[in-house]
């Protein structure tokens, strides 16, 4: 039995998701499952969860590579705390080369997360990046303002639902915007993950790396756990760099509930491994 979008409960279980999909050259960004906590003990207790993530992965021969959203590690208590405990984490995994992406949550949390990931630079982490999502009106003034300090960037079109205020609600212009921003990070020199299922997206993306002579160190794919399993096969096979995001835990529920929001047919996978689980 193994579940559709979630690896397992167990840091133990999302290892050999792992190691199954090495094998088809995919490599794995992990993700244990967790967000928007309110207490800083579980803020800290999340922080050591991860740190034995970064240190279970250190003995590994393929690519080290973890996400986390910055809410998992008291961001909504105070944003020192999240930097704290982010140095922690970014002490430990800098030891053994290993990446840490933080994720992008809803928008009342964007200026805060941008603040923390400039600290973290500030402080001279370099294993770190960010998310840039283009369904919020302000993401190219994001992008802009960040260009100097080089990110490495993540682009999405974003998970959360948000307000006409904040956010294009049509999936043309959310579409459009998801290119503008790629194609700007890369001709700045961002390395570049450029992180969506959309098949026009992934065309139209590998059309242009490809006319502008982009090599694989500029920029790779990514995809979810589970979704268009054999496109990620397709796509490294074909000699890209690709990753899969695989979230694992017991705190599943935002994470299944947005992927729910955005392609209500995954319904069906969620409730077939609920019963099956
Ligand atoms: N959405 C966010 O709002 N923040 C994130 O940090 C984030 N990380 C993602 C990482 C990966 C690897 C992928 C594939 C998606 C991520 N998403 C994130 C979800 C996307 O915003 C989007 O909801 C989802 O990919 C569906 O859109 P698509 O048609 O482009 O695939």
């Amino acid at each position: 039995f193994s579940r559709r979008f979630v690896a397992g409960d167990t840091l133990e279980e999302a290892l050999q998701v792992v190691e199954a999909l090495e094998a088809d050259k995919i490599h794995a960004i992990l993700d244990l499952l967790g967000e928007m906590v309110t207490s800083e003990e579980q803020s800290r207790q999340f922080q050591a969860e991860i740190l034995r993530l970064i240190q279970a992965l250190a003995a590994k021969p393929y690519p080290r590579y973890v996400a986390l959203k910055l809410t998992q590690l008291g961001l909504d208590l105070d944003e020192a705390l999240a930097v704290e405990l982010m140095q922690g984490l970014l002490e430990e995994a800098r030891k053994t080369e290993c990446f840490v992406r933080i994720d992008m949550e809803d928008s009342p949390r964007v200026d805060a997360t941008l603040r923390v990931y400039r600290r973290l630079r500030e402080a001279g982490y370099t294993n770190t990046g960010i998310v840039l999502q283009s369904y919020l009106k302000r993401t190219e003034r994001d992008l802009e303002a960040l260009l100097p300090l080089k990110p490495a960037v993540r682009i999405v079109k974003g998970a959360y639902k948000e307000p006409p205020e904040v956010a294009f609600q049509d999936k043309r212009l959310i579409d459009g915007q998801y290119l503008v921003l790629a194609k700007k990070a890369l001709e700045n020199g961002l390395y570049t993950a450029i992180a969506s299922h959309d098949p026009h997206i992934i065309g139209e993306m590998k059309r242009w790396t490809t006319e502008r002579g982009l090599t694989p160190e500029q920029f790779e794919f990514q995809l979810l756990y589970g979704v268009r399993r054999d496109e990620q096969k397709r796509l490294a096979a074909e000699g890209y760099t690709v990753r899969a995001y695989i979230p694992y835990g017991t705190d599943w529920y935002p994470y299944l509930s947005r992927r729910i929001a955005e392609r209500p047919e995954n319904l069906m996978f969620v409730a077939r491994s609920l019963v099956q689980g």
